[in-house]
C-alpha cells in the first residue's frame, strides 16, 4: 500500500464515523499531512454543518499551524465548490496556502462535479485525483447513485421460505423471518430514505413500515395505491412517519400524508423514481410484494438484492418470491436460522 493509500484508508475511516447523521450529505474524512506526520484530522460530523476539511484543520494544534501551508491535504472526495450550507472547502484549503491536495474520488454533485479541483489547480496546488478511488466510491453508493443515474439507490429485499414463497394464498400473514433477521430489515430501514410497498401488501399484511427494532430514524414510508382505494386505518396512514401515497387521482398535502398523483401514460415505476428524485429521496427500499418487487427487476432499477432465507419452513400453494434474472451474490451471512443473501446487480456497478 502506497503512502498516498495509506492517508486515504484514515480518511475512509474518518469519513465512516459520519454514518447516520450525514444522509443525504456523502460521508466524508479528511487528513493533514506534514513530513509523513498527522497534523490534523477531521470529518463530515452532521448534516448541514461543517464539512471534513473545515474539521480537519480546525484540528490542528496551535504549535502546528505553521505548517498547514506545507502540509499534503488528503480528501476522500472532491472539495466542494460551491455555497452551500457551509462555504466552499476548495477556497479554504486555497486560503490555508496548501499546495498539495489528494482527492479519493470525484464529487458528482451538479454544483461540484470537477469544479473544487478545477480551482485548486488553477490556484496552482498540485491535486491528486483518485486514491482508492473505488472504496471511497462504494462508501457513498447511495450518494453517487443518486445523483448519477437520477434516481434513488434501490434495495429490494424480501423473506422467502424454503420452497421460495413469500405468502399464502389466504390472507394470513406469513411469518418467515426470525427476531434476529427482523432485527436487520428495521436496520435496512433505518439506512434508507424511503421504503415502499405496492397496494396488496399494504392491505393484506397491513405493515407499518417504521424502524422499531433498530436506533435511529424511520424511513419515509411510500405506497402504490392507483386508484386510492386503500382504507384509511391502515398501520401505513398512522401518525408514526410521514406516508407518500402514489396514485392518479390527486395530489395533496397533509400532516405527514402527501398524495402525489403520477401521469397515467407514463411508466409507473420511472414514474416513481422521478418523483424521489424530485424529492431529494437518496435510497429506496422495496419490501414487497412480489409483484412490486418482480416490477423493479424486469425493469433492471434495482443495486441490492437482500433475501431472507427460512429453509426450516415449507408452504404449499403460497404466493412464489420474484425471480432474479441475472444478479452477483455478494454475500452470505446467517442469523440464527435465516439464510442471509446479498446480490448487487452487474449492470448497475460502475
Ligand atoms: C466537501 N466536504 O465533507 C462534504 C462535501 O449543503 P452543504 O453545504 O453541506 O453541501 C453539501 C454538498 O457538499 C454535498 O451534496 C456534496 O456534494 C458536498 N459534500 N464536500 O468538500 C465534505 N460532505
Ligand atoms: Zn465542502
Amino acid at each position: 500500500m502506497t503512502l498516498h493509500e495509506q492517508y486515504l484508508l484514515r480518511c475512509l475511516q474518518l469519513a465512516k464515523l459520519g454514518e447516520g447523521n450525514v444522509a443525504p450529505n456523502p460521508m466524508v474524512g479528511s487528513v493533514l499531512v506534514y513530513d509523513n506526520r498527522i497534523i490534523g484530522e477531521g470529518y463530515h460530523q452532521q448534516y448541514g454543518q461543517a464539512h471534513a476539511e473545515v474539521n480537519c484543520i480546525n484540528s490542528v494544534a496551535k504549535a502546528d499551524m505553521h505548517l498547514i501551508p506545507l502540509s499534503t491535504i488528503y480528501v476522500s472526495l472532491e472539495p466542494c465548490a460551491h455555497f452551500g450550507k457551509t462555504p466552499p472547502c476548495s477556497d479554504l484549503i486555497i486560503k490555508h496556502g496548501i499546495k498539495k491536495v489528494v482527492v479519493g474520488c470525484t464529487d458528482s454533485f451538479k454544483q461540484v462535479d470537477g469544479k473544487g479541483i478545477e480551482k485548486l489547480r488553477l490556484s496552482g496546488a498540485d491535486v491528486t485525483v483518485g486514491v482508492l478511488e473505488n472504496y471511497c466510491r462504494a462508501l457513498n453508493k447511495k450518494f453517487f447513485t443518486f445523483h448519477e443515474k437520477k434516481r434513488p439507490f434501490v434495495m429490494l429485499k424480501w423473506a422467502e421460505t424454503a420452497n421460495r414463497k413469500i405468502g399464502t394464498n389466504t390472507n394470513n400473514r406469513l411469518l418467515i423471518s426470525n427476531n434476529f433477521s427482523n432485527r436487520l430489515v428495521h436496520q435496512l430501514r433505518q439506512q434508507n430514505a424511503a421504503i415502499l410497498v405496492g397496494t396488496n401488501t399494504a392491505l393484506l399484511d397491513n405493515p407499518s413500515l417504521t424502524n422499531r427494532l433498530w436506533y435511529g430514524k424511520n424511513p419515509t414510508r411510500l405506497v402504490i395505491d392507483k386508484d386510492l382505494t386503500l382504507p384509511t386505518h391502515l398501520q401505513l396512514f398512522n401518525q408514526a412517519e410521514r406516508t407518500i401515497v402514489f396514485n392518479y387521482i390527486k395530489q395533496e398535502e397533509r400532516e405527514k400524508l402527501t398524495y402525489y398523483k403520477l401521469n397515467k401514460e407514463a411508466d409507473l415505476l420511472e414514474e416513481i423514481l422521478a418523483a424521489c428524485y424530485q424529492l431529494n429521496i437518496q435510497s429506496l427500499l422495496v419490501e414487497g410484494g412480489t409483484k412490486t418487487l418482480q416490477s423493479f427487476i424486469d425493469q433492471d432499477v434495482w443495486d441490492e438484492v437482500v433475501i431472507i432465507t427460512n429453509n426450516s419452513l415449507v408452504v404449499n400453494n403460497g404466493v412464489s418470491a420474484p425471480i432474479l434474472s441475472h444478479h452477483v451474490k455478494a454475500k452470505q451471512t446467517v442469523l440464527l436460522n435465516d439464510i442471509i443473501t446479498y446480490f448487487t446487480n452487474p449492470n448497475n456497478s460502475k
